[in-house]
């Protein structure tokens, strides 16, 4: 039978693959052995992509609900021009800013759709662009744009001796804290090396196990104990004072903003004993090059901008960036050339001059607020959101607040989903388009490389390059429109004259000036074509990376060269805002309530949020996100594995089943999100399956607008369904 090697598109790891084809269809996917640096290495998401792609509820048509709540199949043609005709009226009426677009994770299968979607947007005039990004951790990008960032990037793993993963589990992950060519063996490898890896984390992990030194908090003190660390580093004088004194501004203030974080100041609150950070501070400092790299475990929860900033302001004291002389990490090869500097990219303001209408948010070096666009469309009066169209997303089961966001979306004027499943999201549009999954589009690496542009993860930080040609059609009969089609027919329905945009920079600073391409309106451009046009300005031509079907390592060696003469740069480790939060932060008692216990998230490896639920190798029959905690905190609740228990934060409930798991710290409850819930439409009492139902907007973070989504304070208790319920039935 036919084999191609192509590349899973599930996450952002970007896996190489062997497909075996059998009449058009996917049968098999195995790791691809013959693939440089992934050593053949797949997560069982992707050997079930066959299964994914032939799944029976997939979406393989253009669908429109009717006012009864129907649905009817309808030519993609024909629910284009309609939808085309809606935002007009709708942009006439209300204005551009009353037309928004949310853009997921589900845009990592196929990443031409996030573009033409900013071209369409920027065709009508609105600039309400929303994205996952900004729910998932956008301190790094506010932290970057107040602590300032490297030319030549930190220090990749694979050279470092010293690391620190602060809230990631990267072997589940593959999304950061290692790198991404098969996290699990690169993390083992670096410990048989002998790699001072420090995790912090309140459960023992499968990263966690490979750690010299693994502290278990409590969650949400992750800023306390990096200030306590920070504040013994610079005690101990064990700081690359060259480093600071060359490169760093604002020593002496955050000696003094760290000055009430004692050790046991943090230990006494995080629940850890004083030695253990004092070793991790001495363990840190000690080595010679490595990093900190922060995740959704302080993402999620209280201070994250300053965890994060915290973690930069190590880095830069203990001097873990790439130095001149140094072979340049993250080398572009489909990005521009670029020959990186030992200079540090200027600070820049966290918070940009695009005002909402709700919270006194702004646009941020994160984004707009996605958290706060529920209230966006709910909040009535002039620029009120009144159509949107989600891509890769699935907001009922992602955004915080589950029944303000049902809410809000019930009351749009027009909601389009893109989607290859009936998400709850898409449950509730006007349109629903299915797409074509990884194995039928052509794909490149470039927007994974590009991943160093936006801060939350580094991408490859070797010359790493694959690309592949779509490896079967879609299934016969289908009517599927790619994300990037969508927008484009979208805007020729409506005479609109759309310019493709490349860029290259973290936010106001670039690498190689963006360049923009108007599109020629009379003929709907091939994956193929928007793949070259991403590449246009490419190190290695695509046409060489095409060369290579298995992909390929690219000899490429950049030296990083010295601060430029002009450049007076300096890193900032004493931003004001930040400075405030710690005295803030300092004052904060932190006496958990006996009766309550801290929520926490956490990932597995069989699903992606809440994509593979549905696929019987993948969901394996969980009904209900499984709820963790450690086995005597359930003995002491009288509770057995497999019970469901009702979770209530002061704002929502849920309901989960309960799991025992020795790992994680007493008092804590790791619950997954992504779970479908029972808020059946015709049942507005039945209890939700999310664990957003718990997240409310109260507490929200004043730049990002994210709000509290872990170490959240919540009560449980057994669940007994009344007879009659939904979830009574549901049993
Ligand atoms: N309480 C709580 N909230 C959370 C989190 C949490 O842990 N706890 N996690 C947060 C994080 S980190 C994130 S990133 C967000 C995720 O938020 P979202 O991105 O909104 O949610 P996903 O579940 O990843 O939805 C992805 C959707 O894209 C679809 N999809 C897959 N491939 C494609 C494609 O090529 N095109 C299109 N159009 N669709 C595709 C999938 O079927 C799926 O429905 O949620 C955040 N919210
Ligand atoms: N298999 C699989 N892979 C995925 C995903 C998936 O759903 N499944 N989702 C993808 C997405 S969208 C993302 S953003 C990434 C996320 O990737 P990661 O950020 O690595 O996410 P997790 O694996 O949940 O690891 C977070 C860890 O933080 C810990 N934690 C929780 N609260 C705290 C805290 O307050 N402090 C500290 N120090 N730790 C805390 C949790 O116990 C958990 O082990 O994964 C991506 N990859
Ligand atoms: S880790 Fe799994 S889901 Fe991610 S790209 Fe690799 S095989 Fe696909
Ligand atoms: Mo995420």
């Amino acid at each position: 039978m036919p084999q191609f090697a192509s590349m899973c598109r599930n996450c952002t790891a970007y896996c190489p693959i062997v497909v075996t084809v059998e009449d058009g269809r996917p049968i098999k996917v195995v790791g691809d052995r013959e693939a440089p640096a992934f050593g053949g290495y797949t997560c069982p998401k992707g050997r079930e992509l066959p299964a994914q792609h032939g799944h029976p509820d997939r979406v393989l048509d253009c669908r429109a609900r009717d006012s009864a709540g129907a649905w009817h199949p309808v030519e993609s043609g024909e629910a284009i021009g309609r939808i085309a005709a809606r935002i007009d009226a709708i942009r006439l009426q209300h204005g551009p800013r009353s037309v928004a677009v949310y853009y997921g994770t589900g845009n990592v299968t196929n990443c031409n759709g996030s573009a033409m979607a900013r071209a369409w947007m920027s065709a009508i005039g609105s600039r309400m662009m929303f994205s996952a990004m900004a729910i998932d951790k956008p301190a790094a990008n506010v932290s970057l744009a107040l602590h300032g960032n490297w030319h030549a990037g930190t220090h990749p793993f694979e050279v470092s001796d010293t690391w620190m993963i602060v809230g990631a589990n990267p072997v589940i992950a593959k999304s950061n804290g290692a790198p991404f060519n098969n996290p699990g063996l690169r993390l083992k490898e670096a410990a048989n090396a002998g790699m001072n890896l420090i995790v912090i984390d309140p459960r023992r992990t499968e990263t966690s196990q490979r750690a010299k030194l693994h502290l278990r908090p409590l969650p949400g003190q992750d800023a306390a104990i990096l200030a306590a660390m920070i504040r013994i580093i610079i005690a101990e004088q064990l700081y690359d004072a060259d480093f600071v004194a060359g490169n760093a501004r604002g020593l002496a203030e955050l000696t003094e903003a760290v000055a009430p974080f004692t050790t046991a100041h943090a230990a006494a609150r995080a629940g850890l004993a004083q030695e253990e950070i004092i070793a991790a501070a001495r363990l840190f400092a000690a080595g010679t090059r490595g990093g900190v790299v922060c995740a959704t475990g302080p993402s999620f929860s209280t201070d994250s901008n300053l965890t994060f900033y915290l973690g930069l302001c190590l880095n830069t004291l203990c001097g873990r960036w790439v130095r001149a002389g140094e072979t340049a990490p993250y080398p572009n090869v489909l990005l521009p050339a670029f020959t990186p500097r030992a200079q540090p990219y200027a600070p820049y303001p966290a918070v940009g001059s695009f005002p909402m209408r709700v919270h006194g948010l702004h646009d941020a070096a994160s984004g707009l607020p996605t958290a706060a666009l529920a209230d966006e469309i709910l909040e009535p009066g002039e620029g009120q959101v009144r159509a949107l169209i989600v891509m890769g997303g699935n907001p009922m089961l992602s955004w915080p607040d589950q029944r303000k966001v049902e809410r809000a979306l019930r009351s749009l004027d027009l909601l389009v989903v893109l989607d290859h499943q009936m998400t709850p999201t898409a449950r509730m549009a006007d349109y629903v388009f299915g797409i074509p999954l990884g194995l039928e589009t052509a794909g490149s690496t470039t927007r994974i490389e590009a991943l160093k542009y936006v801060g939350a993860s580094r991408g490859y930080s070797f010359p790493w390059a694959q690309y592949t040609d779509k490896i079967v059609d879609a299934p016969p009969g289908s009517d599927l429109v790619e994300d990037a089609e969508f927008f484009f027919r979208l805007g020729q329905a409506m005479g609109l004259q759309l310019n493709w945009t490349n860029s290259y920079g973290f936010g106001p600073h670039v690498e190689t000036p963006p360049q923009v391409t108007p599109l020629d309106m009379s003929r709907v451009p091939t994956t193929e074509e928007l793949l070259e046009l991403t590449c246009n300005q490419s190190r290695v031509p695509l046409a060489d990376v095409r060369r290579h079907p298995h992909g390929h390592v690219f000899p490429i060696e950049v030296i990083v060269e010295p601060r430029a003469s002009d450049c007076d740069a300096l890193l900032e480790l004493a931003d004001e805002t930040m400075m405030r939060d710690l005295a803030r932060v300092a004052c904060i008692a932190s006496a958990p309530d006996p009766d309550e216990l801290l929520l926490v998230s956490r990932r597995i490896n069989t699903v992606m949020n809440s994509v593979g639920h549905g696929i019987a190798a993948l969901g394996r029959g969980m009904d209900y996100a499984p709820a963790y905690l450690h086995p005597d905190d359930l003995g002491d609740r009288g509770l057995s594995a497999g019970d469901l228990v009702v979770l209530r934060s002061r704002s929502g409930e849920m309901i989960a089943r309960v799991e025992g798991d020795d790992t994680l710290r007493r008092g804590i409850v790791a619950v997954i999100h992504g779970f479908d819930q029972a808020l059946a439409d015709d049942d507005p009492t039945a209890r939700s399956r999310s664990v957003t139902a718990l997240i409310d907007m109260s507490e929200r973070d004043p730049i990002s607008g994210i709000p509290r989504m872990s170490a959240l304070p919540i009560r449980m208790e057994k669940y007994v369904p009344s007879a009659g319920s939904a979830i009574g039935n549901v049993l």
